[in-house]
């Protein structure tokens, strides 16, 4: 948009500008500068307008994106402007994910060169590289509290592996997803050490306190994210002499985006990242980026200004690059992640679907699709050029993130059905063969969370140790039931490393004194590659979870219905136990799959007579996709075996 003010600013920037950059190749440059500077600037003056320092703050944003945009590799530009033609081309169905640790999965960033074919022959084509850069040896919470965010791990490699692993991908058609923690740093963080020295300057980078008084105030409002291992939200600072916050671990010094150099550091650091070659984003823990007094300091207004600006400023230098929000919070509040008032995403392109992978966490314990109906039916609806990130397991703990009038209308009461879901994954529900181990127990709240590898939750390990065949089915079919869901829902499904061979809980973090007081790592093991090996021998459980997860995300790259372009729809079915969706390729409507699954343990009806209205079992059947078998219609109706989905087509 053309508005003055703004305008006449941007052509002074440009002015100052001028000398430095005129050598270089700049107008697509200078026409994205022009589309997003009215925006850029709206933005910042909402945020930062106040300030005496504005117009010199703004002059350093500028130059900041300019600056990268001449380091970028003309490569890198081709592929924005392709990406910028076929605008829509993260929506197809062609993406498969995969997060990983690059040194538990293999041996550092060359050894996962060496490790690419294992995933191509799963069909992954999105590879997310857990957390990367320079961390503390022993505080480090899985990469989350950088020391360095512009030096990779040593222990992992040097910077110059990921601008070759991202060239390999690149031939590969294989997209890279990288972190960047933007809500905190580690307090061995550069910044963090000069503040702590006394320099005014940076302790403005982040919330640092004389004494308890303010502290204090936000308590009151501040729930706690890890109350066992790192209760409150204020960490006291010996050699500072000061309180300064930190919401996730005391060693992670939460950023104070009130302050315009942090936000201008961090877009610099986005950029130097998408300049190495990242397709893909994940900005870690947005829902905190805005801290007020008096709130929980969760999805404030300005954590979205904050991302829109983000946004906004990477399209002007890479636009080509994705951003994934990871904010695990109430299902109302996520979507808004892709942003507000808009058609396409303003914030992030990808969010995280929380409550999608709660829901079925759902179902898989109570063995019916009551709550996951009702919670797929309220999920906000998703912009048109926004996707999910839908997932079964990831490095984290299960929070039970469903809303609680969802659980209300499905006859539950919300706080008893929360303990239930622990106690069952826990495995103190009578009858109950998961092995999940309870996260950031709250006696406060009575919230709990739930760690734990997906076999181990679904109930493999027990079954195997038990030696039960009949339960070593089930928990196999669980561990496909729920990518059955992922891979069709619409979204990018993103697989855990482990998952694809039933990977079981490790103990082997307790033998590690940095990890062992947290059981996340309990589902964070080293791959075992002997296991690996196992999925090309018919009849291990390997075998059975690998080649039927190959074949479903082969058969889903080739499903033009799977693509996500707002095309599903829930049908209401009266069979509490199924979930039953269809999707529709927005080309070709006679292009139809209807998903059907089963949550319970014995086999369900499905009455087909209300789906013929939508066009399906007009004849005498349907054929399922992933078994390739006819499914005939009797007594006007389709049985669905336990535990089990189809996707179905004429
Ligand atoms: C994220 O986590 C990361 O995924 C965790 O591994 C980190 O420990 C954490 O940030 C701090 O960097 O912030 O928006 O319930 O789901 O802490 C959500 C625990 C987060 C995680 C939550 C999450």
């Amino acid at each position: 948009m053309y508005e003055q003010v703004s305008h006449s600013m941007l052509n002074e920037i440009l002015a100052e500008l001028k000398a430095e950059v005129e050598s270089h190749q700049l107008r697509h440059f200078y026409t994205r500068l022009g589309a997003n500077f009215y925006a850029i600037h709206s933005l910042f003056r909402l945020l930062y307008g106040d300030r005496p320092d504005f117009k010199e703050q703004m002059v350093s944003l500028v130059e900041t994106l300019a600056a990268r945009y001449i380091e970028r590799e003309p490569s890198l530009r081709k592929s924005d402007l392709a990406r910028e033609k076929d605008y829509n081309w993260f929506l197809s169905q062609k993406w498969v994910g995969m997060a990983l640790y690059c040194d538990r999965f293999a041996d550092g960033l060359k050894g996962l060169r060496s490790r690419l074919p294992y995933l191509q022959d799963l069909g992954i084509n999105m590879l997310h590289i857990m957390p990367i850069l320079d961390c503390p040896p022993g505080n480090s919470d899985g990469g989350y509290a950088v020391r360095d965010f512009r030096r990779v791990n040593s222990r992992y490699g040097a910077t110059e592996d990921i601008v070759e692993l991202a060239a390999t991908l690149r031939k590969r058609d294989i997209l890279l997803v990288l972190d960047v923690v933007v809500n905190h740093t580690s307090n061995e963080h550069e910044w963090a050490q000069k503040a702590r020295k006394g320099e005014k300057k940076y302790q403005d980078y982040y919330y640092v306190f004389d004494n308890r008084d303010i502290p204090d105030i936000y308590e009151e409002t501040m729930p706690e994210i890890f109350p066992v291992n790192s209760p409150g939200n204020f960490t006291w600072d010996e050699e500072m002499g000061k309180w300064v916050m930190t919401v996730f671990n005391s060693y992670q010094w939460d950023l104070n985006y009130h302050n315009p150099a942090v936000l201008i550091e961090m877009i610099d650091i986005i950029l130097f990242w998408a300049n190495k070659g990242a397709d893909i984003l994940r900005l870690d823990a947005v829902a905190f980026l805005w801290k007020k007094i008096g709130s929980t300091c969760q999805n404030e207004r300005e954590a979205h200004l904050l991302l829109q600006l983000l946004k906004d400023c990477c399209q002007v230098t890479a636009p080509g690059v994705l951003f994934i929000a990871e904010a695990i919070v109430a299902p109302g509040e996520i979507a808004k992640y892709f942003g507000e008032d808009a058609i396409n995403a303003k914030e992030c392109e990808i969010a995280y679907n929380a409550t999608f992978m709660s829901l079925l966490w759902d179902a898989v314990a109570t063995k019916n699709a009551l709550l996951l109906n009702r919670g797929v039916r309220s999920l906000p609806d998703k912009l048109e050029r926004a996707t999910w990130l839908n997932y079964v397991r990831c490095h984290d703990d299960i929070g039970l993130g469903f809303s609680d009038d969802d659980a209300r209308l499905s006859g539950y009461d919300p706080f008893r059905h929360r303990r239930f879901l622990v106690d069952y994954f826990t495995g103190k529900f009578p009858g109950s063969p998961a092995r999940g181990l309870p996260f950031g127990d709250n006696p406060k709240t009575g919230d709990t969370r739930i760690s734990g590898s997906l076999a181990s939750l679904v109930g493999l390990e027990t079954a195997l140790e038990r030696n039960d065949k009949e339960a070593i089915d089930a928990a196999i079919k669980t561990i496909l039931l729920m990518h059955g869901m992922i891979l069709s829902f619409g979204g990018i499904p993103l697989l855990y490393y482990g998952d694809a061979i039933g990977t079981l809980n490790s103990a082997a973090y307790l033998e590690d004194q940095t990890k062992r007081h947290d059981n996340r790592w309990v589902h964070r093991s080293h791959f075992d590659w002997v296991k690996a090996e196992k999925r090309h021998q018919p009849g291990t459980v390997e075998h059975r979870i690998f080649s039927a997860l190959k074949r479903m995300i082969a058969l889903r790259k080739e499903t033009t219905a799977f693509a996500d372009f707002d095309n599903r729809q829930l049908l209401a079915v009266d069979n509490p136990n199924l979930l039953v969706f269809f999707r529709s390729d927005q080309q070709n409507c006679r292009n139809k799959i209807l998903v059907a699954a089963n949550f319970n343990i014995e086999p369900q009806s499905l009455h087909v007579g209300a789906l013929r209205s939508y066009g399906f079992f007009l004849q005498d059947g349907m054929k399922d996709l992933c078994s390739c078998t006819h499914i005939p219609v009797g007594n006007d109706a389709i049985v669905i075996p336990p535990l089990s989905f189809y996707w179905l087509a004429d």
